[in-house]
């Protein structure tokens, strides 16, 4: 097949002659996939399969002078599924240090973890500090 290349960019050949008889163009190679049979095929494209890992956001207790212990005890039991044993030993951290971390979870569920614990205290009268951040 035969190019004629007009207009603004190319420009006009030389008489009728086509710019591609005057000057040699190489041809845009067909990549359109074959079939043995030379009928067009039909490409899947693969898709990666790797998936990131989601980011992770650790949801943190702070210590405060005011609420009970045995109510972050109960807090931590009820929305961390900490057993007894593991609450306390997570309050008493909370309540030397500071600050203590409850959980790790996708940014979502950290969430609604911190809303749950806030409410929690909130209707309990309770100043109770709760936060969630991205795990490093
Ligand atoms: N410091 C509180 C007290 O002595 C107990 C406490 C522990 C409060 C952990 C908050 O996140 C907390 N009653």
């Amino acid at each position: 097949m035969t190019t004629r290349c007009t207009g603004p960019l190319f420009g006009a050949g030389i008489g009728d002659q086509p710019l591609d008889r005057i000057f040699s163009m190489p041809k845009q190679p067909d990549l359109t996939p074959k079939l043995p049979s030379g009928e067009d095929a039909v490409v899947l494209e693969r898709k990666s399969q790797r998936v990131e890992p989601p980011k992770m956001y650790q949801v943190v207790l702070l210590n405060d002078d005011y609420t009970p212990m045995e109510f972050v005890v109960l807090v931590l039991q009820e929305y961390f599924n900490k057993d007894r044993e593991t609450a306390t030993q997570i309050m008493l951290k909370i309540h030397l240090e500071g600050r203590g971390v409850c959980g790790v979870f996708t940014r979502d569920l950290a969430t609604t973890k911190v809303e749950q614990v806030l409410q929690a205290a909130r209707h309990h009268g309770h100043p109770l500090q709760c936060l969630s951040e991205p795990v490093e």
